[in-house]
């Protein structure tokens, strides 16, 4: 890892039993040792703004049980939508970049990456995005070396993969891949110098053991990966996860202080299950640690914080947060000031 000085503080050995004693430890005084580890290791004020779009929506082969993009949980409701093209993808980038958005992240509904006419039209995407200006991030399932080797040679700076939860738990949730092959896609995303995005979600019935599980798996990593996803279910109704309580803000953040601290130097991000977060909780998770959400008003499929609302927020965080654009899809701060 890069930060000159700080080294002693990026372990790739940590057990799963050192990261729960630290999930369990008392709440203050958790979020207060992951806050120093943030300190120590960012700029506590810069939390980044990702911009998120589906470009192929539902019919996924898999059988992830959180996933409403899944072919098998036919009692789902959502439309599916083919592969968009090019062009409809970058005026869409374009709009969250004049909104204030650094990164754009492009999700498809696929189980791996086929050679051909769509795979190329994800190349075209990922090379406007970087003429933009902005970080580019894919989500596409399987890929192999050599598919990361051309995505590096579009501009990706990232591809997200993540491992969900800890591998004793991984089997309860998918059937129809195995942790292995999660890692065998990340091996080929490092081997092409690509950063590496790979996270989970907590609420999926999962022990706080499987969630330290999944830390120390990603800390083993070396480096460690670059962005940290930390997904808090959203149960969507027909999926096998759809009737799954709502995760507690406060574990929510216990998850984010302990990623923090087991992961200094990664960003980490405040992802899906915000929008049922109070600003205060959000604002707690970034205290702890987290340090990017995503900005608009969808994720993949689901709804996400409204932009006026992140545009307040930000504009509460202060200067350093304030939100950039005043074309911004909610109308920018003015309109934002405005908002309850
Ligand atoms: N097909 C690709 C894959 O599985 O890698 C990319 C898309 S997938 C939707 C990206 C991630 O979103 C999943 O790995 C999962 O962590 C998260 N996710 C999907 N549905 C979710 C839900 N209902 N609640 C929380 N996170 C979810
Ligand atoms: C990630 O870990 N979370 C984002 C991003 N990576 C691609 C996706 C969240 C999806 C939530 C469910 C949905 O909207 O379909
Ligand atoms: Fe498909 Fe990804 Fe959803 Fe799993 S999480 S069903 S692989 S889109």
């Amino acid at each position: 890892m890069t930060r000159p000085g700080a080294d002693v503080f990026l372990r790739n050995d940590w057990n799963v039993e050192e990261i729960i004693a630290i999930h369990d430890s008392p709440l203050l005084s958790l979020v207060a040792r992951a806050s120093a580890v943030h300190r120590e290791f960012h700029d506590v004020d810069d939390v980044q703004k990702a911009s998120l779009l589906s470009i192929k929506t539902g019919g996924c082969p898999e059988d992830c049980g959180y996933c409403p993009q899944s072919a098998h949980h036919k009692e789902v409701k959502l439309e599916r939508v083919h592969m968009m093209s090019p062009d409809e993808v970058l005026a869409i980038a374009a709009k969250a970049r004049a909104a204030g958005a650094d990164r754009f992240c492009m999700g498809a509904a696929w189980r791996s990456v086929r050679d051909g006419r769509e795979f190329d039209a994800v190349l075209a995407m990922v090379r406007g995005v970087r003429e933009m200006g902005m970080e580019a991030c894919v989500t596409l399932g399987m890929i192999n070396a050599a598919q990361a080797g051309r995505l590096k040679e579009a501009g990706l700076t990232a591809y997200n993969h993540n491992l969900d939860t800890g591998p004793d738990y991984y089997d309860k949730i998918i059937s129809t891949r195995t942790y292995d092959d999660r890692l065998e896609t990340l091996k080929a995303v490092r081997g092409a110098g690509i950063e590496m995005c790979c996270g989970g979600i907590i609420g999926m019935g999962e022990g706080v053991a499987d969630r330290a599980a999944m830390l120390a798996t990603l800390a083993r990593f070396d480096p460690h990966p670059e962005s940290v996803p930390i997904n808090a279910l959203t149960p969507v109704k027909g999926t096998p996860l759809g009737d799954m309580p709502r995760v507690d803000s406060l574990d929510f953040v216990r998850m984010i202080a302990t990623t923090r601290i087991v992961l200094p130097a990664s960003r980490v991000r405040l992802s899906a299950g915000r929008s049922v977060l109070s600003r205060e909780a959000q604002v707690l998770c970034m205290v702890a640690g987290a340090n990017s959400i995503f900005y608009g008003e969808a994720l993949l499929t689901t709804p996400n914080v409204e932009a006026c609302a992140d545009d307040a927020l930000f504009a509460a965080l202060g200067p350093q947060g304030a939100c950039k654009a005043p074309d911004s899809p909610a109308g920018g701060c003015g309109a934002a000031a405005a908002a309850p």
